[in-house]
This record gives structure tokens, C-alpha cells and sequence, in this order.
């Protein structure tokens, strides 16, 4: 075993190291999933943007603003999928100031428009939508 074979021997092994990461970081994100922020209490009883628009495997966090407490019920009536709505509620209301919680959007949800509503306030109209993709 020469000097010359050993080195050529630790340039196989680094390359392909070298290998191994540029192809896991060229595979590994497929898709990338999306987090978008929701503001529960912005400007009034209201969700902050009313709408957003993802797609499956993304995460939606929802984020006390003004007034709380509150939640998030999805409404199986105003839903392509009445048992995913029920899936995606998060009815335990969120009391503290800057509270959140995030909400999967599962990878099997039927695109479509889910609507949701904050119990406690669905009378003073805070009403949102998820519209999935
Ligand atoms: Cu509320």
C-alpha cells in the first residue's frame, strides 16, 4: 500500500460524502409545506386574513389578537369534507394574550372551501375560511 493509493483511497470516501449530502438535500424537499399566520381578534371580533389559501400539508397558526378568548369550529355544513372540518377544529379556546395553536391541514384533504367560526363570538360575525387547494 503506497502513499498514492491510501490518498486516492480518502478522495473516493470524500466524494462520496460530498455525494450523499448534495443528494440529500436535493430530495429531501419536495413540496415544501407552508406555515401562514391567522390573527384571532384584529381590528375587532374578526379573523385576520378572513381567507387563507393553502394547500395539503400545510400548517395555518392561529394567534390570539384583541379580545379573547377564542377558538376555531369548522363547520361540517360549509365543508367539501364534513369529517375533515370536524378533524380540523380546535375548539379549546386559547384565554391568554398571544396564544396559539396550528392546525394541519392533513394530506387528504379535499380541496375545496372549509369555513370555520370562533364559538364564542360566530354572532359578531367572526367567520373565516380555509380554502384548500
Ligand atoms: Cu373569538
Amino acid at each position: 500500500m503506497g502513499k498514492i493509493s491510501s490518498l486516492s483511497k480518502s478522495i473516493a470516501i470524500l466524494a462520496s460524502v460530498v455525494m450523499l449530502v448534495i443528494s440529500s438535500l436535493v430530495f429531501s424537499s419536495p413540496a415544501e409545506a407552508k406555515n401562514y399566520q391567522v390573527t384571532m381578534g384584529a381590528g375587532g371580533l374578526q379573523y385576520n386574513p378572513k381567507k387563507v389559501t393553502v394547500q395539503p400539508g400545510d400548517t395555518v397558526t392561529f394567534k390570539n389578537g384583541m379580545l379573547p378568548p377564542h377558538n376555531v369550529m369548522f363547520n361540517p355544513g360549509k365543508s367539501p369534507a364534513p369529517k375533515i372540518s370536524k378533524k380540523l377544529s380546535h375548539t379549546k379556546l386559547a384565554m391568554k394574550p398571544g396564544e396559539s395553536f396550528d392546525i394541519n391541514i392533513p394530506d387528504d384533504a379535499k380541496p375545496g372551501d372549509y369555513e370555520f367560526f370562533c364559538v364564542p363570538h360566530r354572532g359578531a360575525g367572526m367567520v373565516g375560511h380555509i380554502i384548500v387547494e
